[in-house]
């Protein structure tokens, strides 16, 4: 594969810019150049937050044009489609043009993925208030404009992926966790066995020249498989709980929409929306309850739960720190604090630098150059980081910090890197790593 360099390089800040702007479409900024031509739901949200560094008004541009393919329903889908069409799945094996819900107009994918929008949006506003003048009106503007389209958003995710109120979201598809082919889905995609199918064409492999750095052929059939299965109910909230062969309640999904209502929440009472707020603060409050709940005895670590087996889901990846996300309990956080820095995760001899692996690499799941088998996700740091100030743990944020800057040093602003030799790893030019890259900088 080659990749698109600066032709005069810089500093650091200067590569993450470049990346931006190169991948920016007008209204759209591409997830990866090559890998991924076309707007994913919370690839905008982190890619907002760098894009504020550059300009506020284009970062809500971003987040405007992700709101524009909203579902009536009130799901954010988790690919907005540009006009590129050499990624699969594209719009036609999605299918979702005539789907109950579906924008018109816009093609779409019919799944989600994590709720990190309201984290965006507070960043953003937060960024156009310190500018202030015009970047404070666009911001203000925008979030007076939009908060029903978020509250709505969050309202639809715990009603529809909730209905009976365990405090959890569940899933119908690894890609709506956002972390695809994570071991813990391991146990609940082997009940997945895809039967007739259309081709199945990757277009992944023609742009990561390792194939052991993405998911199998096996696991492509299976993401297949599930769309063919929720396509074929028209991506309807209640008929695909009982059509699709992978339901999972995501632990990580759930820590961010309670976490994300809550800030979604200050935003609503700072602009007099004191009755949605009031509703995002009990949301907030039933899904921190179920992340809590969900913390094994044994291990300390928070766990998913299979809905077809009735069964936890133990392996240890990092999901199992939601709750350092939208916690505030001293003794959990304090237990968790001392597993993610002990030798299991951060002190593991081995790493590199000492960065949360997507797999503790003492796990037998662990694979060093797998996608979320085990490498490290810059943008993963980035949200962990932004957990642990949120909740006073500064020193260690600030330590994430620095140690991820120093991994990005080589400003190939890779999607995800080996662990063990810190070698750059699937996609290079990833937006969101590019935009933590520069949100990270603009805090030194
Ligand atoms: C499927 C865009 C997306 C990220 C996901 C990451 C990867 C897509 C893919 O890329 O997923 O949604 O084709 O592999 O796993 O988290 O949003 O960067």
């Amino acid at each position: 594969m080659t990749h698109q360099t600066r032709p005069h390089p810089g500093s650091l800040a200067e590569g993450a810019e470049y990346v931006l702007r190169t991948n920016d479409r007008g209204h759209m900024t591409v997830a990866a150049p090559r890998l991924y031509p076309h707007l994913w739901s919370w690839d905008a949200a982190f890619v907002s937050i760098g894009l504020s560094r550059l300009s506020v008004e284009r970062a809500v541009t971003e987040l405007r044009t992700l709101l524009g393919a909203q579902w009536s329903t009130g799901m954010i889908p988790h690919i907005v489609f540009g006009d590129d069409r050499s990624y699969f799945p594209g719009p036609d094996r999605w299918g979702t043009d005539g789907a109950a819900g579906a924008p018109a107009g816009i093609a779409t994918s019919g799944i989600c993925q994590p709720p990190v929008h309201a984290i965006a949006l507070a960043e953003v506003v937060a960024q156009g208030r310190r500018l202030g003048g015009t970047d404070r009106l666009v911001a203000e503007e925008f979030l007076d404009e939009t908060f029903d389209q978020w509250f709505n958003w969050h309202a639809w995710l715990a009603a529809a992926r909730d209905p009976h109120g365990h405090g959890m979201v569940e899933i119908h598809h690894g890609w709506e966790s956002g972390l695809d082919n994570s071991p813990r889905w391991d146990h609940s995609y082997a009940m997945v066995e895809p039967g007739e199918l259309e081709p199945v064409v990757r277009s992944d492999l023609q742009h990561v020249a390792d194939l052991s750095q993405r998911p199998s052929d096996y696991e492509y059939r299976q993401y297949a498989w599930l769309i063919d299965q929720m396509r074929s109910v028209g991506y309807d909230d209640v008929a695909m709980r009982t059509t699709v062969d992978f339901r999972v309640r995501d632990v990580l999904m759930s820590a961010i929409l309670a976490v994300a209502s809550d800030v979604l929440a200050e935003l609503g009472e700072g602009i007099g929306r004191q009755a949605q707020a009031h509703r995002l603060r009990a949301t907030a409050d039933r899904f921190r309850l179920g992340v809590t709940r969900a913390v094994s005895p044994v291990t300390g670590l928070a766990r998913d739960f299979d809905v077809r087996t009735g069964e936890w889901i133990h392996t240890a990846t990092v999901a199992g720190f939601a709750p350092l996300l939208c916690s505030s309990d001293r003794a959990l956080r304090d237990r968790q604090l001392r597993i993610l820095t002990g030798p299991q995760w951060m002190a593991h001899p081995s790493l590199k630098f000492a960065l949360p692996t997507s797999t503790s690499p003492s796990s037998p799941a662990f694979r060093c150059t797998t996608y979320w088998r085990g490498p490290v996700w810059p943008v993963i740091t980035w949200l962990l980081a932004w957990g642990l100030r949120r909740h006073g743990d500064e020193s260690l944020a600030e330590q994430l910090r620095l140690t991820s800057l120093e991994q990005l040093a080589h400003e190939d602003f890779a999607e995800y890197y080996d662990p063990f030799s810190g070698f750059a790893l699937g996609s290079r030019n990833q937006s969101w790593t590019a935009a933590v890259a520069l949100d990270w900088l603009s805090e030194g």
